[in-house]
């Protein structure tokens, strides 16, 4: 067993999860986090360097890492991928004009060996502002765009030749930051995701 593997049990055994939630700015990764914790989510300033905010969910603590997404704090991101459990990564589900960047950033990030082993939760945030009907769509649609496979454990899918995905575990998933639509699944996932895969190294 490594030594990555030990100290991550050991953060289990705490219950503690590191979670960084990464994006393009203007998706919505402070917003989400002020709504996980019931903070009013009407005055958001834009996030200029990061904020490490801790979530209780059941047994499980979860220390939230938002980086801010401009383009000039990109090259920094790097510095936060260390001893991270679960990627989040945030898209705006009505910045279609924005998913080609989106992609481009993400696949950078996919590429990191020091994130190789986390989970991948992708949030398509702010479905409140695509009727009901065109929900569904708009998540697969932006999950093709992205390149990304479907849920599954992606290190198996070889037909994906956008990225060198090797996360041991994606969720694609729609949500909104205002309505809090899926914010607990969200949170469900990473707990869950976390624990099932540092308790089947034992
Ligand atoms: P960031 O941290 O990813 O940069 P922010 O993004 O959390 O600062 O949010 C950027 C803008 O998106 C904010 O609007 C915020 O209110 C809005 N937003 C975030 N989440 C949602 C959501 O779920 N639904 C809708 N409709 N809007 C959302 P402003 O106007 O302040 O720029």
């Amino acid at each position: 067993m490594g030594l990555l593997t030990v100290i991550r049990k050991q953060k289990i055994k705490d219950k503690e999860i590191r979670v960084l939630m990464l994006g393009l700015d203007n998706a919505g990764k402070t917003t989400l986090v002020k709504s996980i914790l019931h903070e009013d989510v009407t005055t958001i300033s834009p996030t200029l360097g990061f904020n490490i905010r801790t979530i209780q969910h059941g047994q499980y603590k979860l220390n939230i890492w938002d980086v801010g997404g401009q383009s000039t704090l990109r090259p920094f991101w790097r510095n936060y991928f260390e001893k991270t459990d679960t990627l989040v990564w945030v898209v705006d589900a009505t910045a279609t004009d924005r998913l080609p960047d989106c992609k481009v950033e993400l696949n950078k990030v996919l590429d990191e060996d020091r994130l190789k082993g986390a989970g991948l939760l992708i949030l398509v945030n702010k479905l409140d502002m695509i009727p009901e009907q065109e929900q569904e769509e708009t998540v697969a649609r932006i999950r093709a765009m992205l390149g990304l496979p479907e849920d599954s454990d992606v290190n198996k899918d070889a037909n994906n030749d956008n990225s060198t995905v090797t996360f041991h575990e994606s969720k694609v998933l729609g949500c909104s930051a205002f309505t809090r639509m899926n914010l607990d699944v969200a949170l469900d996932w990473i707990v869950d995701e976390v624990k099932a895969r540092l308790y089947l190294l034992e």
